[in-house]
């Protein structure tokens, strides 16, 4: 008897520890299928409200994961061995995944709220038709500033940032493209740029701003501008959007010599295991309310029209973050410039990196 009561102990024993590897292993490496749904996405680029929403109105369980740049979450969808059901990358990256067979085609039929979207958003050339991606965010790249700890001095291009005045105030967005753009154009160049001798002078005038960079930093470069750890920083506009939420002396201006705009949408990667889940995600996000309080809690501009209406109009009006298409038709939105190319920008910006070291 004593032998049968340990033998089924025993059981009991292994079968928790299985439950509970399997729900490590689900948490840990973007396992989805039955009813869970796994979502890889930007840090900080969606109100944990929401997800607890959809969890309660669907019935199924999200797990979520998140990236910090479109390199490292192409490269870990490309390795293949994890299942996200959804993600959200950039222009440049859906059309490269497109290109590599990434991405599965999206049914726009179980899209209802997809006619929200203005059409200013829809039918880009990275993905006419929108086949394969859903407007998520939008925005530019620029420079929010503190004009108060730069002794009123106003900030309008590129090439302010390298005076000599600004020694050790500068934080920088940690993103190849960004940072290699943000010297092209400094130039007059393209940040599409492909020629060898543009990008290696791009990369020498970068050198030479290292005395004024502080830091190259994450999603923590919000936190450090709001608290004027630092005077200036080059970010996406969403996230100078938060910081001046927080800190209210600060502005932010889109350079004169150019800059960047881009966009943020959602697809289906090919190895997702919940394709059915993954349109009832995207089309919940499409909802104007949820689109809006998405917009709201991170500060990025939403594509979605209907969702201005639900938005303060201090945010939806403000043109600094959500600039007519006059402002954004001068603009430059990222190309795929193919696989080498993209490595090579890489390399650049690390080579930049480790110089500032
Ligand atoms: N913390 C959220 C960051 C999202 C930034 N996406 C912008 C991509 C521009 N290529």
């Amino acid at each position: 008897m004593k032998q049968l009561v340990r033998a089924f102990l025993a059981i009991v024993v292994i079968a928790l520890l299985l439950q509970y590897v399997i729900s490590e292993m689900n948490s840990s490496e973007g396992y989805s299928g039955g009813n869970t749904l796994t979502i890889y996405n930007w840090g900080d680029y969606i109100d944990p409200e929401l997800i607890t929403k959809f969890e309660k109105e669907s019935g199924i369980k999200v797990i979520y994961q998140t990236f910090d740049s479109n390199e490292a979450m192409m490269t870990k969808i490309a390795q293949g061995g994890t299942t996200f059901d959804v993600a959200v990358p950039s222009e440049y990256a859906i059309s490269k995944m497109k290109e590599e067979h990434l991405l599965k085609p999206i049914d726009q039929s179980k899209l209802p709220n997809l006619k929200y979207i203005n059409h200013r958003f829809l039918n880009l050339s990275f993905d006419p038709s929108n086949k394969y991606s859903i407007p998520y965010f939008w925005g530019t790249v620029g420079i929010v500033y503190n004009p108060d700890m730069l002794h009123g001095k106003k900030i309008t291009s590129w090439n302010d940032l390298w005076g000599k005045d600004l020694k050790n105030q500068i934080l920088l967005a940690d993103g190849a493209r960004e940072v290699m753009g943000m010297g092209l154009n400094s130039l007059h160049y393209s940040l599409n740029d492909t020629k060898e001798a543009h990008l290696q002078q791009a990369k020498q005038k970068l050198d030479k701003l290292t005395p004024n960079v502080k830091a190259i930093v994450g999603d923590e470069i919000k936190m450090l501008l709001a608290n004027e750890e630092a005077a200036v920083g080059v970010v996406w506009s969403g996230d100078a959007s938060e910081i001046m939420g927080e800190n209210d002396k600060l502005d932010y201006v889109v350079p004169e010599e150019g800059s960047n705009l881009w966009f943020d949408n959602m697809v289906i990667p090919k190895t997702a295991n919940n394709v059915e889940g993954a349109h009832k995600f995207i089309n919940f996000m499409l909802d104007p309310k949820n689109a809006a309080q998405n917009a709201e809690y991170v500060g990025y501009s939403t594509p979605n029209e209907k969702a201005l209406n639900y938005l303060p109009k201090e945010i939806a009006e403000d043109k600094r973050f959500y600039p007519d298409p006059d402002v954004t038709d001068k603009l430059e939105v990222y190309q795929n410039l193919g696989k080498r190319m993209l490595a090579h920008y890489n390399e650049l910006f690390l080579e930049f990196k480790m110089h500032k070291k």
